[in-house]
């Protein structure tokens, strides 16, 4: 029977060891649930990093991991930590995630990441090739293995390979500055199929295929190598079904049942009279445009007095890549922000922010997300943004406003939020109004028809049409070979 190899930097997993013992956990993450169809269901395998580096490793732990994740379908792929410095930390952290979000003063080129880079894409691809059997298809997973295609097709030319990019793909006059932009190119177009979040990425990504490799990319489709390599976009969803049953769970919850941050919460609605939560969900990272938020909400509590005390706004910052120095530094910055809006603004009953640094449990993702009367998104830059998606999913009761970040891919298929420039603070500033002030009625038309859009376009349903699309590609290309 035929089967998927699903590739990416992580397995869907979680791996602990203790005295000796390890203890696997399925993860529950976006893509693993997205993907949960095409790999349990069709008796596919996962390929990716366990988690754990050689150096953790005994021989016995090795092999104790290896038989238990392969009962999860999975097979690892072994990391070293200076694998992990230079390929991770290094070349996709440093380099190729500034370079992808427009941050180009903070893209680092460093020869030897790069060599790591490749060292560990080839990894992946051997992973994969002792792996693969004729008629199976492979599926590779975002920017840290942008090589992996071009190396599995140069083995075997005969499997169908998919590549999704998830974050964005600059424009041509941005990616053009890098020094490697060929190969990059070249790893991607091992590929019979790649797919982005938004037609703007993939725009880009054909016009730098067109003046970097002058190739004709005429109807989303290249000819290269003597195989057409189709592109197009698929824009992920949300498990759509998990939020909105947890939402309604949640609505109709005991009060002995409740966590300790809703019982905080219900207080605070409770005694603060018509107190309204703004609610923002990242993780730590420079895209994410934190400090622009913070500073477009003192600049509303500026302009619109009338609010203070009446609103607070709840920031969840997930810890995120913390030895990267520009994610050390934009904690600093945050960490000031917030404290000297509080240090301003506070009152003896009331601080404007709430400031949670570190990852909370989902039941307490969902606890925030029902209590928030707006979510505030504002990235500079992001692929997708399924935080977006997740606060539509769980407002069961129809109401709620979503300001959203036109930079954030979502927006293209969210015209119903209020769609804000993140550089425009008067902007950010005049839609917390209109959102706070935002009668129920037209609360309701918009949330029902975002919830109606972001429910159908759900992630499974993003996963069975790239499956799909390749599928179509791969027939394509095997008439092409019998001709
Ligand atoms: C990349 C791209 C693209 C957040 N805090 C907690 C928590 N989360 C969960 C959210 C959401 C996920 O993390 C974040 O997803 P995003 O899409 O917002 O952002 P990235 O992590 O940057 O993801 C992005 C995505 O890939 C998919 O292609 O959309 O553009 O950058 O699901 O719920 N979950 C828990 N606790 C937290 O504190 N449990």
């Amino acid at each position: 029977m035929n089967k998927t190899i699903i590739v990416s930097n992580r397995l869907p997993l979680q791996v602990i060891i203790e005295n000796d013992q390890i203890e696997v956990t399925p993860s529950v993450g976006g893509l693993a649930t997205g993907l949960k169809s095409v790999h349990k269901e069709s008796n596919g395998i996962w390929i990716g990093w366990s988690g754990i580096t050689q150096e953790e490793l005994t021989p016995e732990l090795e092999t104790k991991i290896s038989k238990a994740v392969t009962k999860e379908q999975c097979v690892s792929v072994n990391l070293t930590q200076r694998d992990l410095d230079h390929y991770y930390y290094g070349f996709s952290n440093r380099t190729l995630w500034p370079l992808f979000h427009y941050f180009i003063e903070y893209t680092e080129y460093n020869p030897e990441s790069w060599e790591v880079y490749k060292s560990v894409n080839q990894k992946f691809a051997d992973t994969v090739l002792e792996q693969v059997n004729e008629g199976d298809n492979v599926w590779i997973q975002d920017y840290q293995l942008l090589l992996v295609p071009a190396m599995v097709k140069a083995k075997r030319p005969d499997i169908s390979i998919g590549f999704f990019n998830h974050i964005p793909f600059p424009s041509y006059e941005i990616f053009r500055t890098f020094p490697k932009r060929k190969e990059l190119l070249e790893g991607m177009l091992g590929a019979d199929l790649i797919g982005f979040h938004t037609y703007d990425y993939e725009r880009h990504f054909l016009s730098s295929v067109k003046r970097i490799l002058s190739l004709d990319v005429s109807f989303n489709k290249i000819t290269y190598d003597n195989r057409i390599i189709r592109v197009d976009s698929f824009p992920m969803g949300i498990d759509y079904e998990k939020f909105e049953n947890a939402a309604l769970d949640h609505n109709q919850m005991n009060e002995g049942d409740k966590s300790e941050i809703q019982k905080r919460l219900d207080q605070h609605l409770q005694n603060e009279d018509g107190i309204k939560m703004i609610l923002s969900i990242d993780r730590m990272d420079y895209t994410k445009g934190i400090p622009n938020r913070i500073k477009a909400f003192e600049y509303f509590l500026r302009k619109y007095p009338q609010f203070q005390e009446k609103i607070r706004l709840i920031m969840l910052a997930v810890p995120s890549r913390s030895q990267v120095p520009q994610y050390q530094k934009l904690k600093q910055e945050t960490d000031e922000l917030v404290g000297r809006i509080n240090g301003e603004y506070s009152t003896v009953s009331w601080t404007p922010i709430w400031y949670f640094y570190r990852a909370l449990p989902f039941e307490n993702l969902i606890d925030l997300y029902t209590s928030s009367d707006v979510a505030l998104i504002t990235p500079v830059r992001d692929g997708m943004n399924l935080v977006a998606k997740e606060y539509v999913a769980t407002r069961t009761r129809k109401d709620g406003v979503l300001v959203l970040s036109e930079m954030a891919g979502a927006s293209i298929e969210m015209n119903e939020a209020l769609l804000i420039n993140p550089f425009n603070f008067e902007e950010i500033a005049d839609s917390i109004k209109q959102a706070l002030e935002m009668p129920k009625a037209e609360q309701k038309q918009r949330m029902q028809a975002l919830q109606n859009r972001v429910s159908r376009y759900s992630v499974k349903k993003w996963a069975n049409e790239f499956m799909n699309s390749l599928d179509q590609v791969h027939k394509v290309y095997n008439v092409i070979e019998a001709e």
